[in-house]
């Protein structure tokens, strides 16, 4: 099936799966031969994978999140030769929009679903904004060895050469992969396989965006198959000591970003506002102007839990370094960037407040 037909067949979707498909709705992919191939299950929350531009030259200034799961299933039917699809409609957002209730929605039906012997994999289409945050966020709560596969596109689904279809099948071809599985929550995009705990979004609209620069990424999607060359060495999935499942809520947990001339406004608010953790994405490796350092030792003397991350985006950011953080009873962010140190300092406030077990958790995870 070529291009322009798979981009009708999404257009004229778009309006039929909005009316046909509410949360928890289930649809599957053209009834795949009764065969042994996995069962995976697509979740889908929006993003740019599921909208629609005016013409097929807009890349730019689309609506992200219009198009349902049933046809982003439907436009694929290659995905019927590498697996039995169902699809279900989580939430239909834009990613910037993600939420800590939306985690641990998806968190909650994801462990649900894996847990059922007839899901072999799962595949989560979703935004390219935050998708690095929800993959290191399922990376660290999701309890199954089974292939968990986020994915995204640069590109809307009626856009020329959309890239979302093409990801699609990759994403759906490694959750359905025995290789895949105890790896760890996957990102697939651009051909290349990503640990969920290293990969960022390195470009405002490239189709490779997706990097994980210095520690590299872990393989190839290449002729309908994956090719591992490596894998994390930190814990994830089921190693890991977090666990959402009764969980209605996570501890608030704010950034602030350094730069030069910066103030402690916003340290400031963040606490007042009842931050349980500040995360300070320094510049360099970490360090503190003398303006801000006040008002974070104020920040810990609350009870706030500070992190002393980097806006730079590569290397480790060394305890004692830049400052002395044993003296400050402050935590180093090790290699996370600053939206992924977030993350674990939220589920370590479920469990702890002890600055030892955080620190011994981010060298962990
Ligand atoms: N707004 C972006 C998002 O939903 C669109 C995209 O790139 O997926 O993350």
């Amino acid at each position: 099936m070529h291009q322009p037909k798979r981009r009708l067949l999404l257009a004229a979707g778009a309006s039929l799966s909005l009316s046909l498909l509410l949360p928890g709705a289930s649809v599957s992919a053209q009834a795949a031969p009764a065969t042994s191939l996995p069962n995976v299950v697509i979740l889908a929350t929006g993003g740019t994978i599921a909208g629609t531009g005016a013409t097929s030259t807009t890349t730019v200034g689309y609506t992200a999140a219009t198009v349902g799961v049933q046809s982003l299933i439907q436009a694929v039917p290659e995905l019927a030769k590498v697996a039995r699809v169902t699809g279900e409609q989580v939430f239909q957002i834009a990613s910037e929009n993600m939420s800590n209730e939306h985690w641990l929605t998806l968190a909650k039906r994801v462990n649900v679903l894996l847990a059922q012997p007839n899901v072999d994999g799962l595949v989560i289409t979703h935004g390219t904004d935050t998708l690095e945050e929800t993959a290191y966020f399922l990376d660290l709560v999701v309890k199954s060895k089974k292939p968990v596969v986020l994915v995204g596109a640069m590109r809307p689904s009626t856009a020329l050469s959309a890239d979302g279809p093409i990801n699609l099948y990759n994403a759906v071809l490694l959750a359905a992969s025995a290789d895949a599985a105890g790896k760890g929550v996957l990102v697939v995009m651009n051909d290349q396989i990503q640990a969920a705990r290293e990969v960022t979004k390195t470009n405002t609209s490239t189709l490779d965006a997706f990097r994980t620069p210095e520690l590299g990424m872990l393989g190839y999607i290449q002729g309908s198959k994956a090719f591992f060359y490596r894998q994390s060495t930190r814990k994830h999935t089921l190693e890991t000591e977090f666990d959402v499942s009764s969980l209605t809520a996570l501890p608030m947990v704010e950034i602030v970003y350094g730069y030069a001339n910066v103030g402690p406004v916003a340290v400031d608010a963040f606490v007042a506002a009842g931050a349980k953790g500040i995360i300070h994405a320094g510049v360099g490796d970490g360090s503190l102007a003398a303006k801000v350092l006040p008002a974070l030792k104020a920040a810990r003397q609350k009870g706030a839990i500070v992190v002393r991350a980097s806006r730079v985006g590569q290397g480790i950011l060394a305890r004692n370094g830049e400052a002395n953080d044993d003296e400050l009873d402050f935590v180093a962010a090790d290699t996370l960037n600053p939206q992924k140190a977030r993350i674990l300092l939220m589920l370590a406030l479920t469990k702890t407040t002890s600055t030892r077990d955080i620190q011994r958790m981010f060298y962990t995870y």
